[in-house]
């Protein structure tokens, strides 16, 4: 039975710089440098250790069009490891890397194939002389393409067992990036192709699993807290006759997440430490030997919360949970403490009192019962108190987020006035 396993990558961003780090913190801006080359290492030998048929990349494999010289030489040398064990790599260019800015005098090794920009081609991957797959491909000639190259794909009339579609582009919603060569689901369904291998959309995502099964993998190291989550590559098995196997797995160094440690009940400010190490312990798919960036919340309802909300209290307690780290991988390091807990304190109680609290949350009541009332306010705030900016901000907040502001408020002045109850 004819079978095909590959790796297929995208969006590797090699050398990006972490501009907003390296001002702070230089050493470890170095380290999510090299990220992402370790990333597209652990990728080459996931290549190697599962003895794969040939690696697909879909596009952006440098982060812009000045990438350094060391930089390309990490890139071939790394292709060397493959096609010296005669595992080919396929690759097309995205829009951090079109075909322009590529130097002519970096030769890429024998056994990787770059696809050109003119038309979509293909290029055949046999086995034992025998055809076994056709990988079709186009990459980016300059940075922006607005036309749909996805149309461009026609098998041929003489194909392998298997076609593979190699793109990078947009199907459906960009979310955060650029809209580069967009293309509909139903434009390219019912073209003949066993899978699409995209790049450009950062968010690891199968939009489509079978007929045809159409894949972003992400990109394999995310590079700031806008890009949590797993990340890594995905392989893919393809059989006569069945639905594609895909297996997501993991190649970033560095992971970067958003964890909330609920602190609810909690009353002993020395388990904190402990209580934080267990919510990024409690990540999905927390991977013991990766290396962590962590934007920490604290919430719920603790008797700590007065403490934690005096001013340069989450500097320095991000200063001390980062302590007596190795600066050797893997590391855990907190880059950002938000406190969002809650004063423990029944605000039903206060409400049932007839004392100052009492009547304080009564009005609270009444605007979060009336948004129109609440937005009103709000418009009367900004005339007193804010600038165009805040403006243009508070008038355009939806319902939702305005009564977040209500709830922030409420705790702040609630805790003020059974603080001062407390120390009178
Ligand atoms: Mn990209």
């Amino acid at each position: 039975m004819t079978k095909i396993k590959f790796i297929h990558t995208a969006d590797l961003h090699l050398d990006t710089p972490f501009r907003g780090l390296s001002e702070w913190n230089p050493e470890l801006a170095g380290r999510l440098r090299d990220a992402t080359f370790q990333s597209f290492r652990n990728i080459v030998n996931l290549c190697l250790s599962e003895e794969v048929d040939f690696l697909l990349i879909a596009g952006d494999i440098f982060d812009s069009e000045n990438r350094s010289l060391a930089a390309q030489l990490r890139f071939v040398a790394e292709l060397k490891r493959l096609t010296g064990r005669d595992i080919p790599v396929y690759f097309v260019c995205g829009n951090h890397d079109p075909l322009d800015s590529w130097m002519e005098s970096l030769h890429l090794p024998e056994g990787v194939h770059r696809f050109g920009t003119e038309a979509v081609e293909h290029i055949t991957f046999a086995r034992n002389n025998q055809p076994v797959a056709d990988i079709y491909g186009i990459s980016f000639p300059e940075k922006s393409v607005r036309e749909n190259l996805a149309l461009q794909f026609e098998r041929k009339i003489d194909p392998a067992p298997f076609s593979i579609a190699l793109l990078h582009g947009t199907v459906g919603n960009p979310g955060p990036h650029e809209n580069y060569a967009p293309f509909r689901m139903d434009e390219v369904a019912n073209k003949p192709f066993d899978y699409w291998a995209l790049g450009h959309i950062h968010k690891p995502a199968v939009i489509r699993e079978a007929h045809p099964a159409m894949v972003y993998p992400g990109n394999p190291q995310g590079r700031d807290f806008g890009e949590t989550g797993p990340r890594g590559c995905y392989l893919v098995e393809l059989s006569a006759n069945q639905k594609p196997r895909l297996r997501f797995l993991p190649a970033q160094v560095i992971r970067f997440e958003t964890v909330t440690a609920d602190l609810t009940g909690e009353d002993r400010f020395d388990r904190l430490p402990a209580r934080v190490e267990e919510a990024i312990k409690g990540l999905s798919a927390y991977n013991e030997s990766a290396s962590y960036m962590i934007r920490l919340t604290l919430s719920g309802r603790t008797p700590l919360h007065v403490h934690l909300n005096r001013p340069g209290e989450t500097t320095r307690l991000a200063e001390l949970l980062n302590e007596g780290q190795s600066p050797e991988a893997p590391f855990t390091r907190i880059d950002r403490i938000d406190i969002r807990t809650r004063p423990d304190m029944d605000l039903d109680q206060v409400r049932k009192g007839t004392d100052f609290p009492a009547e304080v949350l009564k009005v609270f009541d009444t605007y979060e019962k009336d948004p129109e009332k609440l937005r009103a306010l709000l418009t009367e705030i900004e005339k007193e108190f804010g600038h165009h900016a805040a403006r243009r901000h508070l008038s355009e907040l939806p319902d939702e987020e305005m009564n977040e502001l209500l709830d922030r408020a409420r705790w702040l002045l609630m805790d003020r006035l059974t603080e001062e109850k407390e120390t009178s």
